[in-house]
């Protein structure tokens, strides 16, 4: 029991639901609007196929079911007979299955769009489904009213094509992200303005029929695409068409002023320019759609590679490349707004040792740790820890006196000995730093490696005083050591200055 109370409550509730809506749909476009214009372009069909690829086969059936009844209840009110009505949504239901069975299935936008084919399956759709069921209604009409069978023809299968290839693009649209954006609060001037020009040019080619305006309806749409994309497009494109169908029926522009003398009647002409013009715009909006799509696709790749250069393969903090680059910037910076600048070398103690001791691979883990715990100690979005390269790294501190740097470095310091990665090679038995650091307010934009060198200096000398230590350098010092050869530190200090790679 309980299975077929499952299987029928929702076939029921979107039998009745569709029946419902189809209804006062179609009592609503009988009454409120143009209702001579059907044979121009009949717009449920196309909103019709949309649902059907929307949801999944097993549900056509009821949804069918629902939309037809509807729809006849509706065209039965309008006077209509109830047999020719029956057979009308038999061919209705038809076209609308051949033509939902020859596109795929909607799941987004963008892959629906990007289906391979999606072009010529969009044209088959257009042409198969409204055409044999075009083919039956003529008949139909043919045989039972006596009218010409190329006009019944025509009366159904070219409305409805019209009616596919406008509607059902938007309402495959309606619930797009492309949709949402041109409705988002930035967007919406911007989306409003462009469907009111769409609107405003439409009025204007439909309207005046002593010039000959029609040529500017394609380059029309085609700028709203560009600006508006596939979901704006398939906004302009059922306004523009209501539009010029309100006004040819009103006799106005140059279909309403259509010679009746001529051999293609002002409908049919009407049907067939129009139907071209959307035809050439599907494509076109889906290469503009696919240009819009690799240009984002090359900016966001871009924006991945500029970041991947500038980052260190192993440990992924910033690499030399990057540090130079800002360190240039914060040097200048500093030289402008006349602050200090500090910079500390950090290098790992006895790490040829530990690579000895404990492999490669354990001593890369150890500089992916060590370079994890110097980025925790950095709190201000404007300082850098950098690979520098090897068991080094270097520590720019922008706005930052030798005061403030020393408490950054010893933090740091400590945080490399806290990890407590084991060492035996080392005289605290764990992995352990060693950081000289230097601060100076730049004056010139030149004398960058002069703030390096005295931070290197620095180091060198926490790695004589016994390592796992801190040191600094102050510029004073830095030049006295560079003019006196007296002592052994200051002649190390000497020879760090004449390394050529600084
Ligand atoms: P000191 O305390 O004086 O700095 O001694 P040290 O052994 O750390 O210094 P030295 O310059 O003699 O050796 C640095 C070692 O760092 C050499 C190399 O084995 C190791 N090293 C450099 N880059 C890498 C790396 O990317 N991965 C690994 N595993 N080891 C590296
Ligand atoms: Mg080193
Ligand atoms: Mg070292």
């Amino acid at each position: 029991m309980q299975p077929i109370r499952q299987q029928w409550i929702p076939a029921v509730k979107t039998l009745l639901t569709f029946t419902l809506i189809y209804w006062i749909v179609d009592v609503a476009l009988n009454r409120f609007a143009f209702s001579n214009a059907w044979t121009i372009i009949w717009p449920l069909n196309g909103v019709n196929v949309a649902l059907l690829l929307m949801r999944p086969r097993a549900s056509w059936l009821w949804m069918l079911v629902g939309i037809e009844l509807g729809t006849g209840i509706g065209e039965c009110l309008d006077d209509n007979l109830v047999q020719m009505e029956i057979c009308q949504r038999l061919f209705s239901l038809t076209e609308v299955v051949i033509s939902a069975c020859l596109l795929p299935p909607f799941l987004t936008l963008d892959r629906w769009l990007r289906t391979p084919g999606i072009f010529m399956r969009f044209l088959a759709a257009l042409v198969l489904g409204p055409g044999i069921s075009g083919l039956m209604a003529a008949s139909l009409f043919h045989y039972t009213q006596g009218q010409s069978f190329l006009l019944a023809f025509n009366n159904w299968a070219t409305a409805d094509a019209l009616g596919i290839a406008a509607t059902m693009p938007l309402a495959l649209s309606l619930r797009s992200a492309q949709m949402r954006s041109l409705f988002q609060r930035e967007a919406l001037p911007r989306t409003l303005g462009v469907l009111i020009l769409a609107f405003a040019g439409a009025a204007l080619i439909f309207s005046v029929s002593r010039y000959p305006l029609m040529f500017l309806l394609f380059p029309l749409l085609l700028l709203v695409d560009s600006l508006l994309a596939f979901a704006g497009t398939a906004i302009a494109v059922v306004g523009v068409l209501f539009i010029s169908v309100y006004l040819t029926d009103n006799s106005l522009g140059p279909f309403g002023t259509w010679p009746s003398d001529l051999a293609v009647p002002r409908d049919l002409a009407l049907q067939i320019y129009f139907g071209f013009q959307l035809i050439a715009l599907f494509p076109a909006s889906i290469v503009l759609m696919e240009r819009r799509r690799m240009a984002e696709e090359l900016h966001n790749t871009n924006a991945r590679l500029t970041v991947l250069a500038s980052l260190d393969g192993l440990t992924g903090i910033a690499n030399r490349r990057s540090f130079d680059e800002r360190f240039a910037e914060e040097w200048n910076r500093a030289v402008r707004h006349r602050k200090p600048l500090a910079l500390a070398m950090i290098d790992l103690d006895n790490f040829k040792q530990f690579n000895d001791l404990y492999g490669h691979l354990a001593g890369d883990r150890c500089l992916c740790a060590v370079a994890d715990a110097l980025s925790r100690q950095l709190h201000r979005p404007e300082d850098l820890v950098a690979r520098f390269g090897g068991e080094e790294f270097a520590l720019l501190l922008p706005h930052t006196s030798a005061d403030g740097a020393l408490k950054v470095v010893e933090k740091i310091r400590a945080a490399v000995h806290g990890l407590g990665i084991d060492h035996i090679g080392n005289t605290w038995n764990r992995v352990t730093v060693s950081i000289g650091y230097s601060a100076l307010t730049p004056v010139t934009a030149d004398g960058k490696s002069r703030l390096i060198q005295l931070a290197d200096a620095a180091l060198y000398h926490a790695k004589s005083g016994g390592r796992n230590r801190v040191e600094t350098l102050s510029s004073t010092e830095g030049a006295q050591a560079a003019n006196d050869h007296g002592t052994t530190a200051r002649n190390r200090i000497v020879r760090i200055l004449g390394r050529g790679d600084r």
